[in-house]
Parts: structure tokens; sequence; C-alpha cells
């Protein structure tokens, strides 16, 4: 049922690109908006796209009073439901809901929504791409870039391919997607859940809402995902990188094999531009809601096979005196650099370190023993990766980032290769992952011959 909002007063809790987008929205809905942010306007970029709009401010932190007095309290991303002024509201009744909530209840097309922990992005990007191919007008969005509310600019979406982070399904009500996909559950985003199990609970609402129509996707050969996954609502189906399923996508060492119903199709993993097991997993997952609606193989594997990958992901940023850089700024959790790690062989010099999310970092020490010759430790997670890891080889500090390429430089051998993969996040030393990542590019590439 449609939400009616005309003369409510909602406020728009955070003033990201969500927020910007949530105010503009319900401003054109004929609420009484308000914007919320514990920053000062001077600090906050982009409010220029709300003026002439009737949106009024609480800016410099969340005033309670205006809270209780809401009819609706709309919360970013960013914001933990544990922010004072929203439990208040909450405590006092007043409805509090998250963005894809918002926007959900207005989007008309079928949605396949993808989270857990990594793969996220391309998965929803390649998906994204195989429906365009298709022919089909698809939305592709999300936690990936592009707020879900942002799509109701527009009208007229066959479908809708978003990637959902734990943060998003948080405050979700009546939130069902078509087609649900959970990828992996490693370790992450710590230092806003109490522990895995709840960092978990909040991925495994994506599927609260979905009935025996609906469809889950899932990783086989994760143990936490079959775990969590066994008690849910939909439909299951798998997709395994280790073997193949009698139904299902699965994979044979050298073919991504899709069986279904005793028919089988067959996809050479060589001609993907796409490198790496994990983006088997992405590819295998993303085939699957376009397959099942009905659009061809042929159409769906040019789609994925032609995908090169996103920026940040394991980007060469040059090949320098024999040596590669790698920019996998997006490698913001340990399961990530894992990966990462996985693709590379010794000696390896890793950059790693950033905002501390409370994760484990001996996860890593097997590769970083067997591969890493020496490993340069930037910003706040400093002293808890050095505690971890430092014993296994050669470790040091650097202050900044430049400083860091600077020591990789001076310390990486011709043959070896140089990972920048920080296992944590951006936000102690940059504005963001994709800041970070440019960053390191712009050092890397300053980099005299
Ligand atoms: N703020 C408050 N009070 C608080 C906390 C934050 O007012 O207690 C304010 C900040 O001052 C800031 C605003 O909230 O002005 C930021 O909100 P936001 O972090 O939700 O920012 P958005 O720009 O709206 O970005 C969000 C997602 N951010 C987060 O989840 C942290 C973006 O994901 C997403 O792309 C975007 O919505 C569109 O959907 C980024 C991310 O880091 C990429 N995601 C995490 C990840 O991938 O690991 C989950
Ligand atoms: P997300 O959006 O979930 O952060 P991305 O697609 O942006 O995921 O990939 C981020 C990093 O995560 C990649 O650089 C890679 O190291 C790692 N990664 C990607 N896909 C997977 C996967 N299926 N399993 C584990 N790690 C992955």
């Amino acid at each position: 049922m449609r939400r009616d909002y005309q003369e409510k007063k909602v406020i728009v809790v955070g003033a990201g690109r969500t927020g910007l987008a949530l105010c503009a929205y319900f401003a054109r809905r004929g609420a009484r908006t308000t914007l919320s942010d514990r920053r000062q306007a001077n600090e906050i970029d982009g409010l220029d796209a709300l003026v002439g709009l009737p949106v009024a401010y609480d800016l410099g932190g969340h005033s309670e009073e205006l809270f209780l007095a809401a009819d609706l309290v709309v919360v970013s991303p960013g914001v933990p439901l544990t922010v004072s002024a929203v439990t208040a509201a909450q405590r006092a009744g007043v409805p509090v809901l998250g963005e894809i909530e918002i926007a959900f209840d207005e989007f008309a097309a079928p949605l396949a929504a993808i989270t857990g922990t990594n793969g996220k992005s391309t998965t929803t990007t390649v998906m994204g791409e195989i429906f365009k191919a298709w022919g089909k007008r698809t939305f592709v969005g999300g936690n990936l870039g592009t707020p879900l509310i942002e799509a109701l600019e527009e009208g007229n979406w066959d479908w809708g391919v978003v990637e959902l982070s734990s943060f998003q399904l948080e405050a979700i009500v009546d939130f069902c997607p078509r087609y649900a996909l959970l990828l992996n559950l490693t370790e992450d985003h710590l230092d806003r859940y109490p522990d895995m199990a709840s960092y978990v609970a909040a991925k495994m609402r994506i599927f609260e809402n979905m009935g025996g129509d609906d469809l889950a996707i899932l990783n086989a050969e994760d143990p936490l995902v079959v775990e969590a996954a066994r008690a849910i609502p939909p439909r299951k189906l798998w997709f395994s990188s280790a073997r193949v399923l009698d139904e299902g996508m699965g994979f044979d060492g050298t073919h991504i094999v899709w069986r279904r119903a005793g028919v089988e199709t067959r996809f050479p993993v060589s001609e993907l531009r796409l490198k790496g097991l994990h983006n088997v997993e992405n590819v295998m997952a993303a085939l699957l809601p376009p397959l099942l609606e009905g659009c061809s193989a042929a159409v769906a594997w040019e789609a994925a096979r032609a995908f090169a990958g996103l920026p940040h992901r394991m980007v060469e940023v040059r090949v320098l005196n024999g040596v590669p850089w790698y920019n996998d700024s997006k490698g913001t959790n340990v399961g990530s650099v894992l990966k990462s790690l996985a693709g590379l062989s010794a000696p390896v010099t890793l950059i790693a370190g950033g905002k501390d999310k409370g994760g484990d970092y001996g996860v890593l020490a097997d590769p970083v023993r067997e591969k890493v010759a020496h490993l340069i430790l930037i910003g706040q997670a400093s002293d808890r990766i050095d505690r971890e890891l430092g014993a296994l080889t050669h470790t040091l500090r650097a202050a900044s980032l430049e400083e860091a390429v600077g020591r990789a430089r001076e310390l990486t051998p011709a043959g070896g290769a140089v990972l920048f993969s920080p296992g944590c996040s951006s936000f102690d030393m940059f504005k963001n992952y994709e800041e970070r990542g440019e960053r390191f590019a712009r050092a890397v590439l300053d980099l005299a011959d």
C-alpha cells in the first residue's frame, strides 16, 4: 500500500547522498520535511540541491524534541539506530524506517536484491548489465552508490537490481524483493554491531517478507550462509564454485554449469574478463535471476563476459620496473584482502590499514606468512594489525598513504607485486574508499621511472 506523506512531519536523518534524495522525495510529496544531521551546514556537501524546496533544518546535532513530535523518522544507512534521538522516537511510538523501505513502497517493478559481505557491487553491476543487454529498463543502485529512492524520479522501470548493506536492511518493514542473493558471510562492520550474530541477523532480514513465489539465491560453499539460511521463508536455489549441482549453478573447474529441470548449459570461464574464483561466484549469482526470468543464455553470457570490473577492485594501476601495483581500495574487510592476496604470488608488498572495524586480522596469518614479504601499515588500525600480524613478516608503519607508496617502491624487487588492500574502512583518513583509491593511484602514477 502506497504511504501518504501529505502534511506529515517527516525527519530525514543524515545529509549524505541518501538523505538529500529523501528530502527531495518527501518535499515533492507534500510532507513537512526536516533534515537532521550531526554536522553543521558548512561541513555538508550538496545542500544546494535542496534550495527552493520546502525543507527545514536541524543541524549540528539531532534534536530529540523534534524527533518526538514527528510522524515519521527516516534514517540514512550510516546512522545507527542507537542514536539517542532515534531510540527516543522509537520508544515514543514514532515509526523509524530506512530509505529502502520508503523507496520499495513506491517502486513498481520487481527487484533483485544482493547482499553478503563481499562481491555485492560486482554482482549487482553484472546482473544490471545482463538485464539491460536483454532490453529491460533496469535501475541499478542501492549501496553501490545511487540510492533506490532516486529511482523514483523516473518511472517505467522493468527491473530494479539493488545492492543492500546490513545497514540498509536494519530499518525495513515490508521490503520484499522477488530475488534475494546472499553471496557470503564473513566478519565485517564489528564497529557497528556488538557481535557477528547481530551483523548476520541484519543481513538475514532481506528474506523476512519473502514468500513461496520468491527465490533466495545462496552460496552452497559458505558454511555460515548454509546455516543461517536453514529456516528462511522463500524457496532456495544454490550456487557453488566447488562442484556441479544437480539443480542450480555450479563450476567444474573450467565451466560454469547451469542445470535446471534436466537441461544443462555451460559457460567457459576463460572467456570472462573478471578474474579469480570469487568473481566466478559473483557471475554465477548474477546470471541466475535473468536466466530464470527468460533471458537467453547467449545474451546473459555475452554481457557477463564483457564486464571488465569496477574501479578500486584489484585494478592494476601500472607496472613499474617489473612490479605491478594493484589498487584494491574497496578491500574494506579481511575477507576481501584474503581473496585479493589469493590471486597473487610471492613476494607481495601489502599496504593495509585504515579505520578499524573490530574484525579478526588473524584470518590473514597464513597468506601473510606465505606471500607477504613486507607489510606496510597506515591509519588508525595500525596498532591492532601490527599486534596480530606484525611478527609474521617484515612490518613497518607509514604516516600517510603517499609515504607507504614510497616505502613500497624501495622495498619491492622486480618480480614482486604491490597490493593496496586496506582491510579497513577509509573514514579515518579519507572521505570514502573512492577518494582513498584515487590518492593511491595518483601516488603510484607520480613515481618516477
Ligand atoms: N550522520 C548523522 N548522525 C549520525 C551518523 C551520521 O547525522 O549519528 C550523518 C553524517 O554526518 C553524514 C550522513 O549522516 O552527513 C551520512 O549518511 P550515510 O553514511 O548514510 O551517507 P550516504 O552518502 O547517504 O551513503 C549511504 C551509504 N553509506 C553507508 O552505508 C555508510 C553508502 O554506502 C551508499 O552508497 C549510499 O548511502 C547510497 O545508498 C557506502 C558504504 O560505505 C559506500 N557502505 C558500507 C559498505 O559498503 O561497507 C555499508
Ligand atoms: P562489496 O560491494 O560487497 O564490497 P565488491 O564487488 O565491491 O564487493 O568487491 C570488493 C572486494 O571484495 C574485491 O576487491 C575482492 O577483493 C572481494 N570480493 C569480491 N567478490 C567476492 C566474493 N564473491 N567473495 C569474497 N570476496 C570477494
